[in-house]
């Protein structure tokens, strides 16, 4: 894991646009952002580990997701679309990387980072919760693959609410959020 402002210099989303100001795992703390690595051993000792953080915090549930033309299909160019639009969900995002790597950015709320995006760079053995109601994106990489396990408590709420619909910052996880954050 690495995280550090994004240089917001149009152009590939797939490349590092890192602008060199490192971000501290304090600063992703205060934005309730959760990171954790468990590395992925051959001994399979992090599945214990994941089995443990899932009981920890009510994640009942799991299944896996590849982000590659072949694992998504069809739906694969909407899939990068969206996933890249500016989001929020009305639950936790939870990603736990088995294989490949990627991007998420996330915006920051408090200055000196008030509404900068701050990319976080993961690869295998990194998990990640990105709180209700924080403005997100993803992307891959350049090398175009990741693999993810996605934890959820019941159903899946992964709708994605796009910032840029007239609504999405009156939504009540949005007001949670900022007041957890502010
Ligand atoms: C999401 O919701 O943005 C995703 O599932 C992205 C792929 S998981 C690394
Ligand atoms: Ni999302």
């Amino acid at each position: 894991m690495k995280a550090y402002v994004y240089d917001d210099v149009p152009g590939d989303q797939r490349l590092p646009h890192d602008s060199g100001n490192p971000i501290s795992l304090d600063t992703l703390s205060q934005l309730g952002v959760i990171y954790r690595e468990i590395p992925i051993d051959e001994n399979k000792r992090w599945e214990g580990k994941i089995d443990e953080f899932a009981k920890e915090r009510g994640y009942k549930n799991r299944d896996q997701i590849t982000v590659t033309r072949e694992g998504l299909g069809a739906a694969y160019e909407d899939k990068i679309k969206s996933f890249f639009d500016e989001h929020l969900h009305e639950d936790e995002e939870i990603r736990y990387i088995l294989a490949g790597s990627g991007y998420f950015d996330v915006r920051g709320i408090n200055p000196p980072f008030a509404d900068r995006w701050i990319r976080i760079s993961l690869t295998s053995g990194d998990l990640i919760v990105l709180p209700a109601g924080i403005y997100h994106r993803f992307t891959v990489d350049s090398n175009n693959t990741i693999t993810a396990m996605r934890l959820f408590q019941d159903e899946p709420k992964w709708t994605p609410y796009s910032r840029s619909l007239p609504d999405t910052d009156e939504r009540a996880a949005r007001g949670e959020y900022l007041e957890q954050v502010k």
